[in-house]
């Protein structure tokens, strides 16, 4: 089957294993009624950076799926519990999570973790026990590849990049950047990865390549050097923390040229931080909240009524994640681990509110991202 071939590169360690298998492997069943029709009922594991520095993240995932969760327990075809979990950002603690509810004989699957760094410990380790996962804000390359356990629902860094970069070139005429990452971060790399390779590929001359660490809150050296070099972008690879900081500062220094960043910068909390140093921000996003859709419209107003801001990228990533895991319950009727893994993976044009979903081959994204520009303190399409 695909993937096995990648087995002999998970690395985690056998010890929870082989605890886990001496729990027998979790199963949890389906309730049947008499025609045997009845509904399927699944505990379904969340782990989500809910404390700390991004917990912004974590707050519109579990805001997403605990709606979604009411509108699909409503309907009454499945009944989901969600079981969440904080793992405040970090490997140890999101793996301690994931080992508790794998655990859990009626944990079916999990969703999450929030961010790459940390599926990529988590990941193999529910992949070697065979309990399907699926990221919904991880983007980094390689997810879905850890295994055939592995999902993920949110648009990777190597699609919404070149997007973006492509609109930036086309609008500015951009030929010159200067690249900015995190280098103690999976997805930040990871995003670096993408941003040289995409400029390479257009022609771009890279002028300069600075890096930073998570926490950081001065980037005057870096910044300094970027200005002297006039870049007519910066590509910017970075958590929405360092990302606003780091726009703050530019924008201080007198640096006033755009700035392309990954689906990390895709969240409001940089323009709650950086204010109209944010303004000139470009990404590109699976969500867009202004979209004429009638599914969209409602789940915005939706959204608002229940938590009284309006839901972002993560939050829409995360609602639609939980109908593909709904669907897949249904299908695979029962809350067998293996039989949703396999129904997982035949989903197929999924309409859900960011459009048409599908997996790949390797359980990866296929996906038309939008790019956005924040003009005047707000999100809006860049054409
Ligand atoms: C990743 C990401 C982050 C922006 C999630 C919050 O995309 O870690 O992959």
């Amino acid at each position: 089957m695909r993937k096995h071939f990648r087995r002999f590169a998970q690395f985690t360690a056998l010890s929870s294993l082989v605890l886990l298998s001496a729990c027998g492997g979790a199963q949890s069943s389906g309730e049947k009624d008499a025609n045997g029709a009845g509904k399927v009922t699944a505990d379904i594991g969340v782990i989500s950076y809910i404390s700390g520095p991004g917990a912004a993240y974590g707050e519109a995932i579990t805001n997403g799926l605990k709606l979604a969760n009411e509108e699909i327990n409503k309907k009454g075809e499945v009944e989901i519990n969600l079981v969440i979990e904080d793992s405040a950002g970090k490997q140890d603690q999101a793996l301690t999570a994931a080992q508790k509810l794998m655990n859990s004989k009626n944990v079916t699957a999990i969703i999450g973790p929030t961010l790459s760094t940390e599926m990529n410990v988590v990941g193999p380790e529910a992949d070697l026990n065979g309990v399907p996962i699926m990221g919904t804000s991880t983007t980094a390359e390689g997810i879905p590849q850890i295994g055939e356990y592995v999902f993920r629902n949110s648009l990777p860094e190597a699609l919404a990049i070149p997007a973006s970069i492509d609109k930036a070139i086309e609008k500015y005429d951009a030929k010159k950047v200067a690249i900015l990452y995190g280098n103690d971060d999976v997805f930040t790399k990871s995003g670096f990865d993408t941003m040289k390779k995409a400029a390479e590929e257009k022609g771009l001359e890279i002028l300069t390549i600075e890096t930073f660490q998570k926490g950081q809150s001065d980037y005057n050296a870096q910044l300094t050097k970027i200005k002297s070099l006039k870049p007519d972008l910066i590509l910017a690879s970075a958590l929405y923390n360092e990302g606003a900081v780091i726009m703050d500062q530019a924008r201080k220094m007198g640096i006033d040229v755009p700035f392309v960043g990954g689906n990390g910068f895709n969240s409001p909390e940089v323009i709650k931080i950086a204010g109209d140093a944010a303004n000139g921000l470009i990404v590109a996003t699976p969500w867009y909240g202004d979209k004429d859709d009638q599914k969209v419209q409602d789940f915005v107003k939706k959204y608002e009524e229940k938590y009284g801001k309006k839901p972002d990228q993560f939050a829409a990533q995360a609602y639609d994640a939980l109908y593909i895991l709904a669907e897949a319950l249904k299908n695979a009727g029962d809350a067998d681990r293996d039989a949703v893994r396999d129904a997982l993976a035949e989903t197929k044009d999924f309409q859900g509110i960011l459009g048409s979903f599908s997996f790949d081959k390797d359980g990866d994204v296929v996906m038309e991202p939008t790019v956005l520009v924040i003009d005047e303190g707000k999100f809006t399409v860049f054409e």
